[in-house]
């Protein structure tokens, strides 16, 4: 097999052109609309706009792209990854979008404790207006085999991490999603150890690639992508990556989540992606891209691993890849 040495976010992406001239050319019309009015009327215009839509955020969309995150691959039609999804709080198959906008967004308050100088409650729309958004095309890949390529928007979980100020005890940071089984069907099924939760260590928390993801092809993230803030680890199968957090936690224990409660054995803490570690009950060597009759091989670290492979260095004893 042919194999490229550079690692291939790197590459240029040729497909995702159409894209990035869409988005530059609507930064454009938002800088014209600036000149041609006075800034105050062109703000109230934006205010106003957020205001129609019901949604505060909305003047922070689209967010400029960082270009320092490119793909190999086309960016996955939103008609398709916006109607494929895995919220097993709305039900356990794919087809949860609509159900999952019963879900009431606003208010949402996100509760950051435990080992951490700087406990505190805050508003999601407030910290979102705080934080520093960009746009970042990343590649996804779910423990399935399926994998899609999208553009988010977010701030890099270690601004976070520097709001709380962690203690230096804190050795693992603790995610929860909401819960409330009057909106979420799928809380009903007492099987499941609800909330769904998740985790990392610190270091991975710190990683440059570990985002807090507040929208999605330029505009505030729909429902059913886990609104208004979930976690995006592109480096780790899908399930690492909660959506709808309502709670971080700072510990110095190791979490325990939702699928590893479920099946230790098949869904583990680190989960890095690895085509040469096949999942207990199928390969993990290539990969379905969504949208597409494209079967494609499955990169080491879903090819981030010039960013996120010295993190595992001291690990080798650890079930790294599941
Ligand atoms: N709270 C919560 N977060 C979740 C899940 C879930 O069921 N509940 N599914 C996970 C899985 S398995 C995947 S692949 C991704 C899917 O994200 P997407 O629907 O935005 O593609 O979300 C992850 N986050
Ligand atoms: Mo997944």
């Amino acid at each position: 097999m042919h194999v490229i040495h550079r690692p291939s976010w790197a590459l240029p992406e040729a497909a995702a052109t159409p894209e990035e001239v869409f988005y530059n050319r609507r930064r454009f019309l938002k800088g014209a609309l600036a000149v041609g009015v006075s800034t105050s009327a062109a703000s109230v215009l934006g205010a106003s706009r957020a205001l129609a839509a019901g949604d505060p955020t909305a003047q922070y969309y689209p967010a400029e792209r960082n270009s320092a995150f490119t793909l190999d691959r086309a960016i996955t039609d939103e008609a398709v990854s916006s109607t494929y999804n895995n919220f097993y709080e709305f039900g356990s198959h794919k087809r949860i979008a609509s159900a999952a906008q019963a879900l009431k967004i606003r208010p949402w308050t996100l509760t950051i404790d435990g080992m951490v100088e700087k406990p505190q409650t805050l508003d999601a729309d407030t910290l979102i207006g705080k934080m520093p958004l960009e746009e970042r095309l990343y590649r996804h890949r779910c423990v399935e085999a399926w994998a899609m390529a999208v553009p988010w928007t977010g701030f890099p979980l270690s601004e976070l991490i520097k709001m709380a100020a962690p203690l230096s005890s804190a050795r693992y940071i603790r995610f929860e999603t909401f819960e409330d089984a009057t909106v979420a069907s799928g809380q009903r099924q007492f099987w499941y150890p609800w909330p769904y939760v998740e985790g990392v260590t610190m270091a991975e928390g710190m990683n440059e690639l570990a985002l807090m993801v507040t929208g999605i092809y330029g505009k505030p993230l729909p429902k059913q992508f886990g609104a208004p803030i979930r976690l995006v680890l592109p480096w780790k199968y899908g399930f690492k990556s909660i959506k709808s957090i309502v709670r971080i936690t700072f510990t110095d224990e190791r979490p325990v989540s939702f699928w590893e409660q479920i099946a230790a054995s098949e869904y583990g803490f680190w989960a890095n992606v690895n085509p040469e570690v096949p999942h207990p009950r199928w390969s993990q060597a290539t990969e379905r891209l969504l949208g597409t009759e494209e079967t494609v091989p499955t990169q080491l670290y879903n090819g981030y691993a010039e960013q996120v492979a010295h993190l595992y260095s001291s690990l080798k004893d650890e079930p790294l890849y599941r």
